[in-house]
């Protein structure tokens, strides 16, 4: 085994280990190695800032843009998991097409530059339908997942070793030439350790050895893992890594983040996910004073959740708040101000590598930490304040600086300030959507779904069966359906007395028909998966048909016991019958797995021709129908979505391809969808006559689908007089830090993106301007050239750099005297020969 790991790590903070790792790195083998300060890649030793991109949620179309992104956003590793369910849907079948092309994906990131952290699992958890175990794995006779249960080891052992194998043959460890530096085993045990006793402590201890075992020759990584065996690096997932971590638990490993979330993901009913530049900037920056040499952004691009892969509840939009959004554009200032820290990190990186690191009290939640070393090494210092309302002044060496409250400050040589998490030098961008020109012509037809009733071709069985494991997830739907007789005597006299219904359920949810006609539906939610239902319900002399739709919404992707989880309909009861209440709960079941229209592929070219379509009245649209139109392909190239906040529930299909489950219905507690509108990737579409199926539960407005496209086309720049320089001005020769301008002065910067140019400068104001991107207005004052100036500058550019300088704007310096001034801008970019209009 090439686990090198230096022995020297004890002595790191002492001037002779200073030498001495620099030794170290000189005579390195070839592969990763590490010690308590990095990893050391090839011989080298690197800061590494590292981003999550799931290949499964993006089509193969898109890797390429989001890959020269992450690049250009200053990363130089990619981590991904690997999704076994879909890997091998069927024990022994296995699929690696299309967007499920894992060695696809790792060799186009180590063609991008790139290195790579693979998380082989094989659970993962990672909001993906059960943590990514094929549900298979549930028939199993007498397996206990994640414990050292031999048949769950057994087919645990077989497929992390058949990907390794994979990633072997096809050379993709840096020890073999390729791009993959790190594998994680395992992930996040430690919150479920304890429910498995004995059997877990020997499962962790087995999984880190089987993968050590299979020679990989680069480190094994256990996040969240205090106890990770001696051979694998336990690391840290969270958002404060820099304050939450103790640290790694031996004195030869470095300190790593391998989830630091740039959002939280979301399940429907939550409101919007928001986690600002500032904060992250500041966790990042903490963590790298502090000894880190690795984070991950989770998520960096968090892409969709097609088909039915997400976990209960969960949305199809995944991290859309990260760095880049859903449809693979940058989200600024998140991404620049991470490009800009990244820059700012590695002008640092000789100190933070090889210096020896100090702390030094600056006064109350006022701190530097410095690194410092002989020669080129050089000094850094991060200058902190951790007070989150006041700003202070510092005084550093000698010199005075301004720390806005909560907030890092980067000096790469002890003295300039090039970055400070709190003063955005980055532009801003809006989202805007636009209802596609070409594309709306929708004209639909519909299929109801034909409700069933009880026959002798179904499942019957007293109780009403679980539903996990009567669907074994070949459909999210599953019909319970029973028969009740009540006489003429049995029925309430008056007319306004009618009996109810109550049902019982484990979640997630259902929709109820009485004699095939609708009554009404009830849900849990991600927090609450059990709910009741209760309704009014007519019913006939003689013989009635209950029947319930179940549906699921993604197996539990988290917590220990994953096998034993149920779900679905329990307990049935009619009260308000004259007898008094009949418990239906063993009244004998007949049960139905999905959809006819699913199991006839209707949302397929060849499936539709199979069913009768008729057109759609006006006037809402009724329950479980299915709905069918064409569109054309949006002009233009910008991402393209489509509008669902007028439906309910269900899932839409663009040619055939699912684009995940829609629930517009699902409100968050402000009263808004949790997700009104769904990515349709371009690479799904033709030109013309693209078909698109929607499935709708529970009804809905038809006339509000629309097909959006989407652009950040609208981007802004908001610089104050005291702000650093853009960091990309300053470089480092032999350790000191040089700026290739002549005078450094803080600029507001705006690229547009695809080839675009400014076409309108839309807000220009150089004074105290309130508001942000999309909604600027004049403050008190403003300098009366701000806007000619700007356009000056802008117009007709594809990026243009514009200086706060009160040379330029206020010559005179008439612009309210004295006190502190902003310049803020809002431009549009769009392609030249295109007339533009704004859309904000
Ligand atoms: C079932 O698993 C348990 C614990 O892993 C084991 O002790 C037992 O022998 C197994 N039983 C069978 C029938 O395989
Ligand atoms: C795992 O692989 C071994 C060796 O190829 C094989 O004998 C065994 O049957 C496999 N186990 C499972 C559960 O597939
Ligand atoms: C910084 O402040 C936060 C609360 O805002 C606190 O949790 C954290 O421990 C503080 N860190 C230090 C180093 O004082
Ligand atoms: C989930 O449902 C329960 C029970 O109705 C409710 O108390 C809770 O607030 C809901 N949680 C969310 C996140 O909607
Ligand atoms: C931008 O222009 C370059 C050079 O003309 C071209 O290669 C590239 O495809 C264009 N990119 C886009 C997104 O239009
Ligand atoms: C390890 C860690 O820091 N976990 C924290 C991540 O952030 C959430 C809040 O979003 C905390 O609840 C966790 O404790």
């Amino acid at each position: 085994m090439m686990l090198t790991k230096s022995k020297l790590g004890l002595l790191v903070t002492t001037f002779v280990a200073v030498l001495t790792l620099s030794e170290v790195v000189h005579c390195a083998e070839k592969g990763v190695t590490y010690d308590e300060r990095s990893l050391i890649i090839n011989g080298q030793r690197m800061l590494l800032f590292s981003g999550s991109v799931h290949y499964p949620r993006s089509p193969p179309e898109m890797w390429p843009d989001i890959l020269k992104k992450a690049k250009q956003g200053g990363l130089n590793v990619i981590q991904t998991y690997v999704f076994w369910n879909i890997h091998e849907p069927v024990q022994g079948q296995f699929n690696f097409e299309g967007n499920y092309d894992l060695v696809k994906f790792i060799k186009m990131i180590g063609s991008h530059d790139l290195y790579v952290t693979l998380r082989v699992g094989p659970f993962i958890e990672a909001e993906w339908n059960y943590g990514g175990l094929p549900v298979w794995l549930r028939e199993v006779p007498n397996i206990t997942f994640r414990s050292d249960s031999p048949p769950f080891m057994n087919h645990m052992q077989n497929f992390t070793t058949m990907i390794i194998k994979m990633m072997k043959d096809e050379k993709l460890f840096s020890s073999q030439g390729g791009p993959i530096i790190l594998s994680q085993i395992e992930n996040e045990y430690t919150s479920v350790q304890q429910a498995y006793k004995e059997h877990g402590t020997r499962y962790i201890e087995w999984a880190g050895n089987m993968a050590v075992g299979l020679n990989t020759e680069v480190p094994w990584i256990m996040c969240k893992q205090l106890n990770a065996p001696e051979s694998v690096i336990n690391t840290c997932n969270g958002r404060y890594c820099g304050d939450t971590f103790a640290g790694p638990n031996g004195p030869n490993k470095p300190t790593l983040w391998t989830e630091n979330w740039t959002a939280q993901y979301r399940t429907f009913g939550d409101p919007p996910s928001i986690r600002s530049a500032e904060d992250i900037t500041f966790a990042v920056a903490r963590f790298f004073s502090k000894k880190g040499t690795l984070t991950n952004y989770y998520m960096y691009y968090g892409g969709t959740n097609f088909g039915r892969t997400t976990s209960s509840f969960v949305t199809t939009q995944y991290f859309d708040e990260a760095p880049i959004d859903e449809y693979g554009l940058p989200r600024d200032p998140k991404y620049g101000h991470l490009r800009d820290l990244h820059s700012a990190l590695k002008l640092c990186q000789k100190a933070l590598l090889w210096g020896t690191p100090s702390v030094q009290e600056l006064g109350k939640d006022l701190e530097g930490r410095i690194y410092e070393g002989k020669g080129s090494v050089a000094c850094a210092a991060f200058l902190s304040n951790n007070e989150t309302r006041f700003a202070a002044t510092v005084d550093f060496r000698g010199t005075k600086y301004i720390l806005p409250p909560r907030s890092i400050s980067i000096l790469p040589d002890c003295k300039t300030v090039v970055y400070n998490t709190r003063m955005i030098a980055s532009q801003f961008s809006a989202r805007n959507y636009k209802e596609s020109k070409f594309a709306n012509k929708l004209e639909w037809t519909m299929v109801k779904e034909i409700i069933p009733i009880p026959d002798a071709s179904q499942i019957k069985t007293m109780e009403p069966s679980e539903h996990f494991s009567t669907t074994k997830d070949n459909s999210d739907y599953l019909w319970f359906m029973t028969s009740i007789k009540v006489d003429q005597d049995d029925l309430p006299l008056k007319k306004t007395i009618s009996p109810v219904i109550e049902v019982a359920s484990l979640g997630h949810l259902l929709h109820a028909f009485v004699n095939g006609e609708y009554i009404g539906s009830g849900n849990g939610n991600n927090t609450a998966k059990s709910f009741s239902f209760k309704k009014a319900i007519f019913l006939k002399p003689g013989d009635n048909y209950i029947s319930i739709l179940g549906a699921t919404v993604g197996f539990p992707d988290s917590g220990s016991y994953l096998e034993h989880r149920l779900a679905g309909v329990r307990v049935v009861r009619v009260h308000g019958l004259n007898s008094g209440t009949r418990d239906l709960s063993y009244n004998g079941w007949w049960h139905k797995v999905g959809l006819d229209g699913e199991n006839l592929n209707i949302f397929t070219e060849q499936g539709s021709h199979m069913f009768e379509w008729t057109t759609v009245n006006k006037g809402p649209a009724p329950a479980l129908t299915w709905y069918k139109t064409t569109f054309d392909a949006p002009e233009g190239n910008n991402p393209v979505a489509i509008q669902m906040e007028t439906m309910s529930k269900g899932m839409v299909w663009v040619n055939g391809k699912s684009i995940g489950r829609f629930w517009s219905s699902f409100l968050s507690p402000f009263g808004k969808p949790s997700q009104p509108v769904y990515h349709i990737p371009r690479a799904f579409l033709q030109p013309k006559k693209n078909l698109l199926i929607v499935l709708e539960e529970m009804g809905g407005e038809l006339d509000g689908i629309k097909i959006l496209t989407v652009n950040r086309d609208t981007i802004c720049s908001t610089i104050g007089e005291l702000y650093p320089p853009n960091v990309e001005i300053w470089s480092r020769e032999k350790g000191v830090i040089r700026s290739n301008v002549d005078t450094p002065i803080p600029t507001a910067n705006l690229v547009c993106m695809d080839n675009k140019t400014i076409t309108q400068v839309n807000f220009a104001s150089y004074g105290d301007p309130v508001g942000s991107c999309g909604h600027f207005l004049l403050g008190k004052c403003n300098a009366p050239d701000s806007q000619n100036i700007v356009e000056q500058y802008c117009l007709g550019e594809a990026k243009c750099s514009v200086p706060v300088d009160k040379n330029i704007f206020d010559k005179d310096g008439n612009t309210c005297p004295g006190s502190p001034k902003t310049l803020s801008i809002q431009v549009h970019c769009s392609h030249k020969n295109v007339r533009s209009h704004s859309s904000t």
